[in-house]
């Protein structure tokens, strides 16, 4: 893995404005919260300025010309539509993600939908039961679309949202960039599918390398952050701050510090977190990256202005978020379904073994498998779901990561509650759709399985994905 950046650029000072994005098809004048958001969407081809002025424009796949696409923003419960018109030359589809929304707006290829051809068009519609930080991304060849840009993210609006001074929105992705700025081919390379995916060698922060974020002291920052990489997950440390994590996945929890200190996110996850600025003006701080052992990295700076802070003492104002409207598992009479988590490179080389003796083989070839069976590419309907759960049961899923490697799950269609960790619980009601597994942990989440349809249950490293840890479950 190359280390970071490549890049010493003039840069500009875009955080400020929480989100860079495209204006195409949002709302215009005249546009009432209560009708929702209806947006054109247009994946396409673009070419966009990642890595500073001086470099060289990036060729990427792109919403409407930018990558993240637009950063979508609708009220709570109300009418979301989005009108995808395909201008890539290969089929594509948008998945929803965390939103608890109809089977079949789903955005998976042939299990949920037929693909948008090139110059087709697919209407999504669904209203958002829940508040807070969702995405979407493309779910068809979705390593490549994605690693190539084809993500934005979806805010969903609380009716009354705490107070804060501002709310940021950081979609995080990560590149492998060329010495010209251009994506580096290599996207399916056989050795990264069976070990930690394509971690790239460049980090932006809304589209762009990170610029400092300036900040005066004293003010409270609602900071939403979304890991949209296809490989790299991040753990981020706030220098000189004590960040609250008030949402994970959207999903509202007891607002609490992370335990050590660290914002872990794997591919996908999301963390809403407070800031209250209590750093000294005229001072600089850093957010530091410190997942990978000896790769630390300094994500962005921040940058106290030299005024008085904005109040004496910390805003005095509620963390806690309002709840969703979630129905919680019955733990007693939940079935529950084992996950076992398989495959992939050993130390000196191996493949790990399946237990049946079928090996690499055995996976026909596959590098991954969840219970001995492995679901490749971005899913096909023909393989039988895993399991099928009656509709309104509540259900444990038991992961069991047999793997040396970790595993971000992700499920569709629902939100679960992350119930314990090798045998010990999870504090602070913590809620998700995607949970990361370590290796060789189990880890168990509970659902109430309310939303009928075949829903796909797969692991968010893309390489993962489509070498076959992913599966379905039917709930009907
Ligand atoms: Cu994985």
């Amino acid at each position: 893995m190359s280390s970071i950046p490549a890049f010493a650029l003039r840069r500009r000072q875009f955080l400020q404005a929480g989100a860079a994005c495209a204006t195409i098809g949002l709302p215009g004048p005249g546009w009432a919260a209560s009708d929702g958001l209806a947006v054109t969407l247009r994946p396409g081809p673009a070419r966009v300025s990642m890595v500073g002025d001086a470099a060289p424009a990036t060729a990427v796949w792109a919403y409407n010309g930018a990558t993240p696409g637009p950063a979508l923003r609708l009220p709570q419960g109300t009418p979301f539509r989005a009108a995808v018109t395909n201008g890539l030359a290969e089929t594509t589809t948008v998945h929803w993600h965390g939103m608890r929304l109809p089977n079949g707006m789903d955005g998976v290829p042939g299990l949920t939908q037929r693909p948008i051809p090139p110059g087709g068009r697919f209407d999504y519609a669904f209203t958002p039961p829940d508040a807070g930080t969702f995405w979407y991304h493309s779910h068809d060849h979705s390593l490549e679309q994605m690693g190539r840009g084809l993500a934005g993210a979806l805010v969903v609006e609380e009716a009354e949202p705490p107070t804060v001074d501002r709310d940021l929105l950081w979609t995080i992705q990560d590149w492998r960039l060329d010495p010209d700025a251009q994506i580096a081919p290599g996207f399916n390379n056989h050795m990264e599918i069976a070990m930690d995916g394509r971690v790239g060698n460049t980090v932006t922060i809304n589209g762009r390398l990170p610029e400092t974020l300036h900040v005066r002291a004293g003010e409270r920052i609602r900071l939403r952050l979304l890991n949209a990489a296809i490989a790299r997950i991040m753990a981020l440390q706030f220098e000189g701050h004590v960040p609250v994590i008030v949402a994970l996945d959207g999903q509202p929890c007891a607002p609490h510090t992370p335990a050590d200190g660290r914002i872990l996110l794997g591919p996908a996850m999301r963390a809403d977190v407070m800031l209250d600025m209590q750093g000294e003006p005229g001072r600089r701080y850093r957010v530091v990256d410190a997942f990978y052992d000896r790769l630390a990295y300094t994500l962005v700076r921040i940058a106290y202005d030299a005024r008085p802070p904005l109040r004496a003492h910390p805003l005095d104002a509620p963390l806690r978020l309002p709840p969703n409207p979630v129905p919680r598992p019955d733990l007693a009479s939940a079935i529950v379904h084992e996950v076992r988590l398989q495959g992939g490179m050993m130390g000196g080389g191996m493949m790990m073994s399946m237990g049946n003796g079928g090996g690499m083989m055995g996976m026909g070839g596959a590098a991954w498998a969840i219970n001995g069976r492995s679901m490749t590419g971005d899913g096909s309907a023909d393989m039988p779901p895993l399991f099928a759960i009656e509709r309104g049961r509540s259900c444990i899923l038991d992961f069991r990561n047999e793997t040396a490697w970790w595993h971000p799950m992700h499920l569709h269609g629902h939100s679960f509650q992350v119930l314990d960790r090798d045998g010990e619980d999870v504090p602070h009601d913590e809620w998700g759709d995607t949970v990361l597994v370590r290796p060789r942990e189990r880890v168990r989440v509970a659902f109430v399985a309310d939303n009928p349809g075949d829903w796909m249950l797969h692991c968010h490293v893309m390489e993962h994905q489509i070498g076959g840890l992913m599966t379905t479950l039917r709930v009907g």
